[in-house]
């Protein structure tokens, strides 16, 4: 991996001594790692270090976002009565007083308090666990609701812009730089047949319709720990994409994975689908916290969007595919195909329930 944790960890302020550390979680873009440490008189303890990836982000602006964000987030827990130092990330700082320590090399790495006492799920799980991650990222957006946008970095310009995405898909196509497009003819057939989809929320984003909120960009299911017990969640996590959006993005990526009935690089495609049940679970969840704020407009594109994202991500791993796999993190040189083949069979499924999905929405809404 070229670097030592157990000295990256020396220039952090950390209360202990330094035991092991073990590769951690199952992200597709930072290295992560829990790190233990024993202290005197005290129980060990363990620490997420996470190597941050330079590659994709600006260190100093993500940073300077994550910052802002958690300490926003703080102020509004404590007022809610929850635990600042569980309900959101807490960053521990280098002994120089920064958020993050660059290596020699320029390697970037950041230290969380570890949330103990959580799980993670990586997919579709039990309509409790849906229902609570659907309040717990409508929750989010609420809470930073009257955050001052402009005080972010757009961190990943154009991220979730479907449009500029299919464009890059173009190029990839066109350039086929490692000779992979004739083993992806059909899923590039598929995903141009759909080009329509890519202009139906960005071209409204940003007026009374669909207005830009801060929002989250990354709600997978991994990316809230949730109390094992009660299915509640405890904390959103992977605050590296929070950013001006649409409410639609989180709402749709939520269900892409949390509603796929296989893991996101299944492939047996037999196995993937879109469980309803899933989706009226977050989407009670969701409505629950946001039915003062959400416009009929967004109401009504609630279902769309989960075509939209889980199209967005299928043209993102295609994209990846053809470039020779610089973005995902894979194991083995076809996955980011067989993901995309997953995400594309659950956009047919998702299309062909969306009638269903519509009336479920408008139930819902009373
Ligand atoms: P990536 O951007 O690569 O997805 P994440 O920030 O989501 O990285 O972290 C990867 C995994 O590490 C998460 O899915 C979660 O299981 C675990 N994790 C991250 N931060 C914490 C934390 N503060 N406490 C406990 N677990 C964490
Ligand atoms: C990445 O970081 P992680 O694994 O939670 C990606 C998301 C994709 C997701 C697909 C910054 O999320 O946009 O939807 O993989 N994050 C970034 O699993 O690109
Ligand atoms: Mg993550």
């Amino acid at each position: 991996m070229g670097y030592d944790i157990s000295e990256i960890v020396k220039h952090f302020d950390i209360d202990g001594e330094y035991i092991y550390s073990e590769s951690y979680g199952c992200g597709h873009i930072n290295d992560t790692y829990a790190v233990y440490f024993k202290r005197n008189d005290k129980p060990p303890v363990r620490y997420i270090v996470q190597r941050i990836n330079t590659e994709i982000f600006n260190e100093e602006k993500l940073m300077h976002n994550i910052v802002l964000v958690t300490d926003f987030l703080k102020e509004r827990i404590a007022a809610e009565g929850g635990d600042p130092f569980k309900n959101t990330l807490t960053i521990l700082k280098t002994k120089d007083g920064k958020s993050f320590y660059k290596t020699s090399e320029g390697s970037c790495f950041r230290v969380y308090l570890f949330i103990e006492d959580t799980v993670t799920y990586q997919s579709a799980s039990t309509k409790v666990v849906l229902e609570n991650a659907g309040k717990a990222f409508g929750h989010f957006q609420k809470q930073l609701a009257d955050f001052d946008a402009s005080k972010l970095y757009e961190v990943i310009k154009d991220f979730h812009n479907t449009k500029k995405r299919f464009e890059d898909l173009l190029k990839s196509i066109e350039k086929d730089s490692e000779n992979r497009a004739k083993s992806a003819q059909k899923e590039i057939e598929f995903a141009l047949k759909r080009e329509n989809y890519c202009d139906e929320i960005i071209s409204k984003l940003g007026s009374n319709d669909i207005p830009l909120r801060v929002t989250h960009n990354d709600t997978k299911l991994n990316n809230i720990l949730m109390d094992p017990i009660t299915g509640e969640g405890i904390c959103i996590i992977d605050l590296d994409t929070v950013m001006p959006g649409s409410l639609l993005y989180d709402f749709g990526d939520s269900n892409r994975f949390g509603a796929n009935t296989a893991l996101e690089d299944e492939t047996d495609l037999s196995k993937v689908s879109f469980s309803i049940d899933m989706f009226t679970a977050y989407t009670k969840g969701f409505l629950s916290e946001v039915s003062d704020t959400i416009t009929e407009c967004e109401a009504s594109l609630l279902p769309f969007s989960c075509i939209l994202m889980t199209f967005e991500v299928g043209i993102r791993f295609l994209t990846d595919y053809l470039e020779g796999d610089t973005y995902f993190k894979v194991t083995h040189p076809l996955h980011n195909l067989e993901r995309a083949k997953n995400q594309f069979k659950l956009v047919e499924d998702i299309e062909f329930k969306l009638d269903e999905m519509k009336n479920i929405v408008s139930n819902l809404r009373g």
